[in-house]
């Protein structure tokens, strides 16, 4: 009589996406979507320099065209002592420039009018007088005793150097350098990349000044972050300040910080009174929000004759732009840049980083993936790809050799982490024999014989998931868990709200599925709803794949908090005791008598019409859920490419990828998000090239020269599944939002190595555009991407 779980779109059940009924038909709720009574506009004038003192703004022409409300300049914001506002990192940033312009780009003035053209016309008519100064676009220039200092604006700041950072055993690491046969070394730099989601950001602010109550609808991962962060920087009280982020069109990160032009509606709309919108265009999205990554990694490896790790020590030095507004909520400096080499047997490690200010906008936004985990795993998998070679053995052995073995788990990593379970050298296997590795050499052979070069690249990687747990996770002191609320109707249908929010990922309908599992109820029957803060219980949102994780983790705790009360009901409808009932999917029954029995939704009805007595009416509850450790996800990729030598070109041949996130609660779901993962990270390694002159222009500011992929460029993706469940969440599940931007650039560069490496090259920086692969094999030389830029 047990229902079965596939049917009624329980766990393991590729249910199709509820969401995509609204979005396939055009009927999503964006935020431009969104039209309130007597709405104003508001547009915001930007800095066309990079570096330039203000000598003036006159602001006088454009009051004066018709239609227009009001214009907010720095002066304006100051006057509410609202020109700053707090970064995720502990700096500060401009909301509105005042003393400088410190990036191209930067918000110099706003102005609010009936419409957005008028407002965008009368941007046009604000004079603002500039002193250009010299521009600094990488941290080597940043560094320069005779560089400029960015940040006049900050007591006690007198260099461009933001922080310094250290972690590992520096003593261990070097007797293991002392001991190694072998020192591999290399250097590269991840360049610039932006999320570009479809979207771009934006706000509609509506005080009403009668109730003393500010809405704010926002494009944004974590409505109760922003309204903890509005109630701090406003002043506003908490409890009348009410987020709404509505359907996005993608985050991927990008709707984590807080942009001046939130905070620049809201004050309008306090000041007019009326409801301010804001929608920033595409350009402005991509040249003035948080950037990924702009990080220059440097490395050298330990290694033992027989292809054993010793150890490894590393350097970076990340670009933050001119404020560090990174958004991660852990207490190190460069994120989790110390979860590099997690997955290897690394006896002893040290890592130093370093961060500069440079005049670009912000950075270390981390886009998809676990705040600059991407970068780790990607130095992770080009340094073990160059060290394998440096040995002379196959990298598939190499991996093999060093890679934490399946008994090992929970296991400690050289930097502190706790990896929690795996089969790591099972999805390698897999992903081996499904490329066709062991007739590789023959293919490439026969290949040469046209003249074209064929290269094999792994990437092999686990990476951290879930953020937090609260003992080590927080942002601005706000303690990292989240929580879900479920209310069963009477009738037996539900509603699910969690604290997290989805960008795209189908929360909507994977959520439904994790209560279908714990209750019985078909998926169908429960609607699920985020992103509302004053109906949402409080959550920390979504990003570092912490859903399924955390929230997720808390709909099952929730669940069966419903499950147990049900229980108690069932039990007195049955007229037997709570220890006689038994539980299958969807009914309780009486032990011994399979026949008599009730259903979840014969407990529904009678929690609000026979309960026994002293029960509270009701079927409803919440759970906070505080996780005890990141989950661990592993993935194996393999790609496999075909490079001419006559003009650059690559293209993928083959490209298999083996994920294990533990349990999947949607297959198809996951397979989404692994093959949107793997064209992001085909983006960033063939096309996207976003960078900066000598002046801090930026250059691939639009959407013609900075690609986003289509289905025509992307190459097939097959994807295959390992199971190892997550042995500390509820049901199994790790996250896998982010894997394959994570560890998929490095199957992509890795390739086209393999492919060329026969030159002498050691290593071209991405993007790995025809020009700069063919200058590789031409010169055999290694190709730097780093700016400025030389433009005609
Ligand atoms: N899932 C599953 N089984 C698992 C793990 C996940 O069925 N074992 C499902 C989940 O239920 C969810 C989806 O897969 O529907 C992703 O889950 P999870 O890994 O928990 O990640 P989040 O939901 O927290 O999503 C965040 C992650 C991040 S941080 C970025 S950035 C990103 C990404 O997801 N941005 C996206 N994927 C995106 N996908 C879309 N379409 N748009 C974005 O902006
Ligand atoms: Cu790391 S980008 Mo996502 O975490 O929103």
């Amino acid at each position: 009589m047990a229902l079965d779980e596939l049917k009624i779109g329980g766990m393991g059940a590729s249910r199709r996406r509820v969401e995509d009924n609204r979005f396939i038909r055009g009927k999503g709720k964006y935020i431009d979507d969104v039209v309130l009574p007597a709405m104003l506009h508001m547009e915001i004038l930007r800095s066309p320099v990079a570096h330039a003192r203000i000598k003036s703004i006159d602001t006088s022409a454009a009051w004066e065209v018709p239609g227009v409300r009001l214009v907010l300049t720095g002066e304006t914001m100051a006057a509410r002592n609202l020109a700053w506002m707090p970064t995720l990192s502990y700096d500060t940033q401009a909301v509105i420039a005042t003393d400088k312009v410190r990036f191209q780009g930067q918000e110099v003035a706003a102005v609010v009018a009936d419409d957005p053209y008028i407002a965008k016309d009368a941007c046009s008519k604000i004079v603002v007088e500039y002193e250009q100064l010299p521009a600094i676009v990488n941290p080597d220039q940043a560094k320069d005793s005779s560089a400029p200092l960015i940040r006049d604006d900050k007591v006690n700041q007198d260099s461009n150097k933001i922080f310094d950072w250290e972690i590992g055993d520096k003593e261990a690491t070097e007797r293991a350098f002392a001991d190694a046969d072998v020192v591999s070394s290399l250097e590269l730099h991840y360049p610039r990349s932006h999320p570009s989601p479809l979207e771009p950001c934006g706000s509609i602010a509506d005080f009403d000044r009668a109730t003393g109550k500010l809405t704010v609808y926002m494009t944004t991962q974590a409505p109760h972050i922003i309204r903890a962060a509005v109630a701090m920087v406003a002043e506003l009280p908490e409890h009348q300040i009410r987020i709404i982020s509505p359907d996005l069109g993608g985050g991927f990160g990008n709707k984590v910080p807080v942009y001046p032009g939130y905070v620049i509606s809201i004050l309008a709309s306090i000041l007019t009174e009326r409801p301010v919108k804001w929608i920033e265009d595409k350009s402005g999205n991509l040249i003035s929000t948080g950037f990924g990554r702009d990080v220059y990694l440097k490395g050298e490896m330990a290694l033992r004759k027989d292809g054993k790790i010793l150890g490894m020590r590393m350097h970076t030095t990340s670009d933050h732009g001119a404020f560090f507004a990174d958004a991660q909520p852990t207490k190190f400096k460069i994120g989790l840049m110390h979860s590099t080499f997690a997955c290897y047997d690394v006896p002893a490690a040290y890592l130093t980083s370093d961060g500069y200010y440079t005049n670009k906008a912000p950075g270390g936004v981390a886009y998809r993936c676990s705040f600059r985990v991407t970068e780790a795993m990607f130095f992770q998998e080009r340094m073990i790809h160059a060290a394998a070679n440096d040995l002379g053995m196959d990298q598939a052995e190499f991996r093999r050799v060093n890679l934490v073995k399946d008994d090992a788990f929970p296991y400690r990593t050289a930097f502190g982490f706790l990896t929690d379970s795996g089969q790591y050298a099972k999805c390698l296997d897999l992903g081996l024999e499904a490329i066709g590795y062991s007739s590789f050499k023959a293919e490439q052979e026969e290949a040469r014989k046209r003249g074209k070069l064929l290269g094999i690249g792994i990437s092999t990687m686990t990476e951290p998931l879930g953020a937090g747990n609260s003992r080590e996770y927080d942002i601005i002191g706000i303690k990292m868990f989240d929580s879900a609320e479920l209310r069963v109707h009477m009738t037996g249908k539900a509603i699910l709200r969690t604290g997290a929010k989805t960008q795209g990922q189908g929360h909507e309908t994977t959520w439904a599925q994790i209560v279908a599992h714990e209750l019985g109820i078909p998926a169908d029957d429960i609607v699920v709803e985020e992103g509302d803060t004053d109906t949402a219980p409080f959550g920390m949102g979504t990003y570092a794949s912490r859903s399924t994780p955390v929230a997720g983790a808390a709909v099952a705790m929730v669940s069966r908090k419903i499950r147990a009360k049900a229980r108690k009901i069932a039990a007195h409808l049955l007229e037997v005791s709570e220890e006689d009932i038994e539980w299958e999917l969807g009914r309780f029954y009486v032990r011994g008598n399979e026949e008599r029995g009730v259903t979840i939704q014969d407990c529904a009805l009678a929690a609000y019409s026979n309960v026994p007595d002293g029960m509270e009416p009701g079927l409803e509850n919440n759970a906070y859920y505080d996780p005890p450790n990141l989950t661990w996800p592993f993935a194996a990729y393999i790609c496999k490419v075909e490079v001419d030598p006559e003009t650059g070109v690559w293209d993928v041949l083959k490209f298999v990828a083996v994920d294990d996130c533990g349990v999947r609660i949607n297959p198809m779901v996951v397979e989404g998000q692994i093959m949107g993962g793997l064209t992001e990270a085909y983006a960033m390694a063939n096309m996207q090239y976003i960078t900066f002159d000598e002046e801090g222009n930026c250059i691939g500011a639009n959407y013609i020269d900075y690609l986003l992929p289509t289905a025509w460029e992307t190459p097939g993706f097959e994807l295959h599944e390992v199971v190892t469940p997550c042995p500390h969440h509820p049901i199994g599940a790790k996250g896998i939002g982010e894997c394959a931007t994570v560890g998929g650039p490095a199957a992509f560069v890795n390739a086209v190595m393999s492919a060329i490496e026969h030159t002498g090259v050691r290593n071209v920086d991405m993007p790995l555009m025809p020009n700069r692969v063919y200058d590789a094999v031409r010169n055999g030389q290694d190709v730097s991407g780093m700016p400025p830029v030389r433009v005609e």
